[in-house]
């Protein structure tokens, strides 16, 4: 059976999951948690690879990277191709742009989590009962700085969303020149620059269920009220081409 392991909240896991739905891949799906989970990572991840998620485990060997897991989903899968020829180069294009400005998201959010028990509860594994949360929030903040350590986070996020996540939400707007797609239909370069608005304000929870606390920490009310275009682009983009 083919395993996507992924993080609910990562906006990677959620380019990794929208081309495997996309191409009608049948997957089913595994939370991963930060540091519990690290070793357990590590011995699926293929040697050579940094073991991160979205892992997609088949069969025949695992894909790690979002990106590497989409092409696969289409070589595999069904339906109309993502990553047509003619896109090739804008695809690439933004998928540079989105890695680094979703690294600087993650930065951002590991630092907001620090502080925030109802966020660090919100990201604890499912099986840990109700009344013992509180108890094991701060498993979830030592997880949170696991990743900070382990990704190298950015020491000022602040600075770099205005350094580089503002040009590059700018020049986004630029490319669309309020056309539906960045290429003359839907592709992975829609997917990859779109994930990018999860830093201004997370999908509906239609197609990204998030806490109330996780929802918050992930919304920055300055970048959504610099973009709200991009935003209603993201949300039109979702609504025709993801299933809920
Ligand atoms: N370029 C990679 C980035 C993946 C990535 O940074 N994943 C982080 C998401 S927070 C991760 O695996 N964190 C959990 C961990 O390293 O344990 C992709 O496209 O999938």
């Amino acid at each position: 059976m083919t395993t996507l392991y992924g993080i609910g909240y990562s906006p990677w896991t959620a380019k990794a999951r929208w081309a495997l739905e996309h191409h009608r891949v049948a997957y089913r799906y595994r939370e991963h948690t930060p540091l519990l989970g690290e070793l357990a990572l590590r011995w699926r991840t293929p040697k050579g690879a940094r073991p991160s998620v979205p892992l997609l485990v088949e069969d025949t060997g695992a894909t790690t990277g979002s990106f590497a897991i989409a092409r696969r989903a289409e070589a595999q899968g069904q339906g109309a191709p993502l990553f047509p020829e003619a896109a090739l180069s804008t695809i690439e294009r933004w998928e540079a742009v989105s890695d680094r400005v979703l690294a600087i998201g993650r930065s951002s959010v590991v630092r907001r989590m620090a502080g925030n028990p109802a966020v660090q509860r919100e990201t604890l594994p499912g099986f840990i009962p109700g009344a013992l949360r509180g108890l094991f929030a701060p498993t979830a903040a030592m997880g949170a700085s696991f990743i900070a350590r382990k990704h190298r986070a950015d020491p000022d996020p602040e600075a770099s969303l205005r350094e580089t996540v503002v040009p590059a939400l700018e020049q986004l707007r630029a490319e669309l020149r309020g056309r539906p797609y960045l290429q003359d239909g839907f592709t992975y370069a829609d997917i990859t620059a779109s994930a990018m608005l999860q830093l201004a304000e997370p999908v509906a929870d239609t197609w990204l269920p998030l806490g109330p606390a996780m929802r918050e920490t992930w919304r920055h009310a300055t970048l959504a009220s610099a973009f709200p275009d991009l935003l209603e682009w993201r949300d039109a983009l979702h609504a025709k081409h993801r299933r809920p």
